[in-house]
């Protein structure tokens, strides 16, 4: 990492899924039971495309390999809501191990020095996976899908967070997994850092190769 220091740095906005926690694997495991069930082709390729977007959006992704009668607007919330009840059943085996201590240990460092820290997830269940995981008490403020009515690459979700945390989007730099999240931090005027599957995305101000890192920036 080339570490740039801003100096204007106030909060860090994170990213819930794939940053914080790996859910995107539990993610991919409810929809792919539910392409199973339809005989849908699903497969990590396509699972790639789903970071960061919203519920409704991934499965019209989704839908592009289902090749049945075309589905109208009640049958398809009810095959999301489907993948939903899928994924809160796997939800409910999260555990606080599921965050890594390198992960809590950076959170707790940066509310040491000062750094406020909110969460800026696309997901209705982020509230959830916080209880789940035990890490509520380390954030300042949520921002997730039930506070927006735009999903990433719009920057609402992060706008929110800002708002939340009283800073302004130019003192903020949030972490993301997906370009879709990336590109939703640039168009909100944000610091962009990218860690996982979105390291070394062009549109990124700062490409991680681990979390700790995050100690250098700011
Ligand atoms: P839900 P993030 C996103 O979370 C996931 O990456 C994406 O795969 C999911 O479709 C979206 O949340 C909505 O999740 O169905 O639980 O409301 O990466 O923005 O934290
Ligand atoms: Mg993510």
């Amino acid at each position: 990492m080339t570490t740039k220091t801003t100096g204007t740095i106030k909060g860090f906005i994170f990213d819930l899924d794939g940053v914080i926690v790996f859910t995107d694997k539990l993610h991919y495991q409810a929809w792919k039971r539910m392409a199973d069930r339809l005989g849908i082709s699903f497969d990590e390729t396509v699972n790639d495309r789903l970071r960061g977007v919203s519920r409704e959006e991934s499965l019209d992704i989704i839908l592009e390999n289902y090749h049945g009668l075309a589905l109208g607007a009640e049958e398809k919330r009810r095959l999301a809501e489907e993948k939903n009840s899928y994924y809160r059943e796997l939800l409910e085996e999260l555990t606080p191990d599921a965050v890594e201590e390198k992960v809590k240990d950076t959170l707790v460092k940066l509310r040491e020095q000062g750094f406020k820290l909110a969460i800026g997830s696309s997901s209705k269940n982020a509230g959830l996976i916080l209880e789940r995981t035990g890490i509520a008490g380390l954030f300042d403020a949520v921002s997730d899908g039930n506070n927006i009515q735009r999903s990433k690459p719009d920057p609402e979700v992060f706008l929110k967070a800002a708002a939340f945390l009283g800073l302004e989007p130019g003192d903020c730099a949030v972490i993301e997994d997906a370009e879709a999240g990336i590109r939703a931090a640039k168009a909100g005027g944000m610091f962009a850092v990218a860690v996982h599957s979105a390291a070394g995305c062009p549109l990124a101000d700062e490409s991680l190769k681990t979390f700790e890192e995050l100690l250098n920036i700011g």
